[in-house]
């Protein structure tokens, strides 16, 4: 791949030499040209701003020096880069945008400074020269300029060209990659005891028992069961994301609301058919709760439902257990029969944990005995049968996990 950047602060450029993206240049990978824009002026000061027409603070880029660096940039390889133009009003840049822009054969970067370049330039690179111009952000926050954002973006899209990273599962594996946030990491020593601070009491910090068990199985279930409880802690706008990935549009969750009760019924009695033809009989609650017993629940529990397209098509709810205040029951996880196996209902579930107070210390789930299904997706997810006999019913047991 090529890339040319003109600026004019090459020197701001200088960590592209460094590193992971140093070597891709080295080993010819990466062609990597910086370009100073004042080499395309023509007067004694090196001229590269004016003041804006239409008044207001600050100076404009002109267009002429900005021209002549594009036509040169232009000559120097053969067909025509993508011109990208950092600005806080561009196209988001996101780890998708940068896996399409790392097939590209050659980009171009043009790094603005103060109120930005004379808007006719964008114009002159699309008609006089054939480039297609895409103005892009680096994120919502304003810079001073350009340079930055080109350093973060050279380094997103270089990293995904084959052979830059050495080890390119890691590309396939990594936060963003999949929808979902990247998963903790720890290194030797397995129990690490740090020098306290003076006066402190020495705290052992230990790795989690399940990277050390060489259970591969196990580390990759715990690893996905991090990600999906940081994405859904920290960002939970990209598990919105992830459920449309796994073929859901227009996931929108919320808190249960009364004129939802409608819909809950009959999601709950579709989702306990399976329970019902196993018992014979559709006599026992959830089957038999109606407008009263729904309407009473959501005073008492934390339900949420999703929609997608306006349908509603999963719920759960949690709550405080009112006999021991640190432990949060989770209920009534269902996912539209239709819908089932996309990963959906453990999405809920781990919503639903995270609704837990912090003082909570752990979670408690009931289901039917023979419902073999659920204690099978309960178990993937931390969850082990209680050993006594539950308190809800003799059909049912009791799965419990403790909090992390
Ligand atoms: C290029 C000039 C500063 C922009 C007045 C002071 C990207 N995510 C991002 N935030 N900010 C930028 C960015 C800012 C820039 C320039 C990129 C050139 N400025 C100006 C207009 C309003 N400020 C960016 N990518």
């Amino acid at each position: 791949m090529r890339i040319d950047v003109v600026t004019i602060f090459p020197e701001y450029l200088a960590p592209l030499d460094l590193s992971l993206i140093g070597k891709a240049r080295r080993d010819d990978l990466l062609d990597l040209a910086i370009h100073d824009l004042r080499q395309f002026t023509h007067d004694r000061h090196n001229t590269v701003d004016d003041t804006p027409y239409g008044g207001g603070a600050g100076m404009v880029m002109k267009p002429q020096p900005w021209a002549e660096a594009l036509t040169h940039v232009g000559g120097l390889a053969s067909g025509a880069p993508r011109l990208l133009v950092p600005a806080p009003s561009g196209r988001p840049f996101t780890q998708e945008y940068a896996r399409a822009l790392a097939e590209a054969e050659w980009l171009a970067f043009a790094c603005g400074r103060y109120e930005g370049i004379d808007e006719r330039v964008y114009a002159y690179a699309a008609d006089a020269l054939g480039w297609e111009v895409v103005p892009v952000s680096l994120g919502d926050y304003v810079l001073g300029g350009g340079e930055v954002a080109v350093l973060a973006m050279v380094e997103a899209i270089a990293r995904l060209i084959p052979g830059v990273v050495g080890n390119e599962e890691s590309l396939v594996e990594e936060s963003h990659e999949g929808g979902l946030l990247e998963y903790p990491v720890y290194t030797k020593p397995a129990t690490w005891l740090p020098q306290p601070p003076a006066a402190a009491a020495a705290t052992a910090y230990d790795v989690p028992a399940t990277l050390l068990s060489g259970n591969h199985k196990a580390i990759a279930d715990w690893r996905h069961q991090q990600r999906l409880e940081r994405t859904v802690a920290r960002r939970p706008d990209l598990l919105e994301a992830a459920a449309t990935v796994t073929g859901l549009e227009d996931l929108e969750g919320g808190p249960a609301t009364p004129a939802d009760i409608p819909e809950l019924i009959v999601l709950t009695r579709a989702c306990w058919v399976p329970e019902a033809l196993d018992a014979g009989t559709v006599d026992f609650p959830p089957m038999t709760d109606g407008p009263a017993e729904h309407a009473a629940a959501l005073q008492d529990w934390s339900t949420w439902v999703w929609r997608s397209n306006g349908r509603l098509v999963a719920s759960g709810r949690g709550r405080r257990d009112p006999d021991d205040p640190s432990v949060w029951q989770v209920g009534r996880l269902m996912v539209a029969p239709d819908l089932a196996g996309r990963g959906i209902g453990r999405a809920v579930l781990a919503f639903i944990e995270s609704l837990a107070p912090a003082d909570v210390t752990s979670y408690w789930i009931n289901t039917a005995r023979r419902a073999e299904r659920n204690q099978r997706i309960y178990k993937k997810a931390g969850y082990r049968l209680a050993p006594w006999e539950s308190k809800v019913h003799p059909a049912t047991v009791d799965l419990v996990k403790k909090r992390r």
